[in-house]
């Protein structure tokens, strides 16, 4: 069989799905900046981008060198191009502006430039996780700066959706809103090839994925959940489960997407003021995309993630995803 690269298929759902060929275009200039940052992140101490800033992003969090480049090379291959009203990432405070030199397009993209950032340092997969929405008419101006407003759209309304993983392989995973297929980058072409086409998340499974050091501070549905797993065939489930906690969401998504299993990251009593650790945004809503066309679910425990309206750019949120069978019955459990 003749290999499809990424262009060739982005070409092929033009003609089948009418797919605008400024999406086309983003998606390759996504594609080609990943290339870059799986470049830097490979590396490692070769390259001095180990380590940290010595800053923390609008998260609190500490800043990885890496977290900045692959920042920068996004906001870098994405400006100049004229399909973009405007950016916003994980790495940001606010919104980034489409400098005025350059015409402005009808998409925003939104990302988590590196996912995972602090496994870099000891060298376990990391990824770019992506979410690409339409700007909505109003706000598309050639003047004047972006209303941030313009991002805050529930994840249903996403056109596209997708990660990098920079793992063993250089995996991109991708859906249009249309299926979930897979490109493992050849790295002596540097072109990423379609290897995985209509990737499907199981029904049922037997793997969980969960930080348990957190037990004790979870809600109650959740510690029922788990203590359900951990029971095995002794238990109500009646089978024997087994753990994975890679602390990449990307990677335990990609391992979700490839054999199936259930991801949790719940709200907990730590920062009960906060409704989770992961971000809505350019976390959560591009992943749920994936694992719903994929044929799982993802919800925040009580609703579909997909459906929540966010209210502000970085807003955390807490996530059940994967196989539908566990994602209903923890969801359920949290019903009362
Ligand atoms: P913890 C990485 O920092 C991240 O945002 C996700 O990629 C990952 O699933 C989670 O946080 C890991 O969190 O608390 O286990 O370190």
């Amino acid at each position: 069989m003749s290999r499809v690269s990424l262009s060739r298929y982005l070409i092929e759902q033009t003609r089948s799905h009418n797919t605008p060929a400024d999406l086309r275009f983003l998606i390759e200039v996504v594609a080609r900046a990943c290339k870059e940052i799986n470049h830097a992140v490979s590396k490692g101490a070769l390259g001095g981008v180990l380590g940290s800033m010595g800053t923390e992003n609008v998260q609190g969090e500490v800043q990885k060198k890496l977290d900045v480049i692959s920042n920068e090379i996004l906001l870098e291959a994405n400006e100049w191009g004229g399909h973009l009203a405007g950016m916003a990432s994980e790495e940001m405070d606010n919104a980034y502006q489409i400098p005025g030199q350059y015409p402005k397009g009808a998409y925003l993209l939104v990302f988590d430039p590196l996912d995972g950032s602090s496994n870099i340092d000891v060298n376990v997969s990391v990824g770019t996780i992506f979410s690409v929405l339409r700007c909505p008419d109003k706000y598309v101006e050639q003047t004047g700066s972006l209303d941030e407003k313009a991002f805050l759209q529930p994840g249903t309304e996403q056109v596209a959706a997708g990660y990098a993983i920079y793992g063993p392989q250089t995996m991109l995973i991708l859906t249009l809103g249309d299926s979930v297929m897979g490109f493992t980058l050849d790295r002596e072409m540097g072109s990423f090839v379609l290897t995985h086409e209509n990737m499907k998340v199981p029904t049922s499974t037997a793997e969980f994925a969960i930080n348990m050091s957190n037990q004790r501070h979870w809600e109650e549905p959740v510690k029922r959940y788990v203590s359900e797993l951990l029971a095995g065939e002794e238990g109500p489930l009646e089978k024997n489960y087994n753990m994975r906690w890679i602390a990449s969401m990307v990677a335990d998504v990609h391992r979700i997407l490839t054999r199936g299993g259930l991801f949790m990251y719940p709200r907990d009593a730590r920062e009960p003021e906060k409704p989770g650790k992961l971000r809505l945004m350019y976390e959560a809503n591009p992943m749920s995309m994936l694992i719903e066309q994929a044929g799982g679910a993802a919800t925040n425990g009580s609703q579909r993630i997909l459906d929540i309206q966010p209210e502000s750019l970085h807003q955390r949120v807490a996530v059940f995803l994967g196989s539908k069978e566990e994602v209903e019955r923890v969801t359920g459990y949290h019903q009362g």
